[in-house]
């Protein structure tokens, strides 16, 4: 059975944002069985953690013997495996996995700088300074985002891919600003994503899991 990683201990801020969300969520709707394990304090330093995450991050998914990390590596493995989350047709496959590595590496920087600014080290002079630029580049990569979009439901059309589950996550960092509402088909897509029930179950089964350990 997989097994996936996550943090057992986080700081309010993160609960509900940790990225073992990832995995859960392609795993809830691939209908495969997981297990997760939670890290104490401190275990993701450890050597033998760091041979199988060498930054210490969660998560790592664990099948057999087999060992996975970067989430968007996993969420292609849970596809490939199960059979779902990304289209047979070719060119849409490639297309699917072009828009994954767009929510990690062309949205997601933008929105995790403004998150740090605005959230965890708000306090701090260098982000009072920095927190109005990181707002505008974020904004402006959604915008962009919100054009490419259009109205279609989902980034390549009509059917949910692991690509849309990749950005969901990504465009929830920021839920607690108004980053994402400020374009309504980014909003509606957002929450044609959430509502989903395997969305749910996986937010669930982490936010409990925080529940259990406090
Ligand atoms: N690029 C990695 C990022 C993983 C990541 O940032 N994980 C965070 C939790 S959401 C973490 O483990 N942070 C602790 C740390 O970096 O020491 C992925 O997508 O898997």
């Amino acid at each position: 059975m997989i097994t996936i990683t996550a943090l057992k201990h986080v700081p309010d801020f993160a609960r509900g944002q940790v990225r073992d969300l990832r995995p859960r969520w392609a795993l809830e709707e691939a209908g495969l069985p997981y297990r997760v394990r939670l890290l104490e304090a401190g275990e993701q330093d450890k050597p033998e953690y760091r041979a199988l995450q060498p930054f210490g991050q969660v998560p790592i998914m664990e099948d057999g013997e087999f060992v996975l990390f970067e989430s968007g590596a996993i969420l292609l493995y849970i596809a490939e495996k199960s059979q779902k989350l990304l289209p047979e047709e070719p060119q849409a496959r490639h297309r699917a996995v072009q828009w994954m590595i767009a929510a990690l590496n062309s949205i997601e920087p933008s929105q995790v700088n403004f998150f740090l600014a605005d959230i965890p080290f708000a306090d701090q002079e260098w982000a009072k300074l920095r927190r109005s630029g990181a707002y505008d580049f974020a904004r402006h990569r959604l915008n962009w985002l919100s054009k490419a979009l259009g109205d279609k439901p989902y980034l390549d059309g009509d059917t949910f891919t692991a690509a849309d589950l990749m950005m969901a996550t990504v465009l929830r960092i920021n839920a607690h600003s108004d980053l994402v509402e400020a374009n309504a088909n980014l909003a509606a897509y957002l929450d044609r994503c959430t509502q989903r029930p395997a969305f749910k179950r996986a937010l669930g089964g982490q936010m409990n899991d925080f529940a259990l350990a406090a």
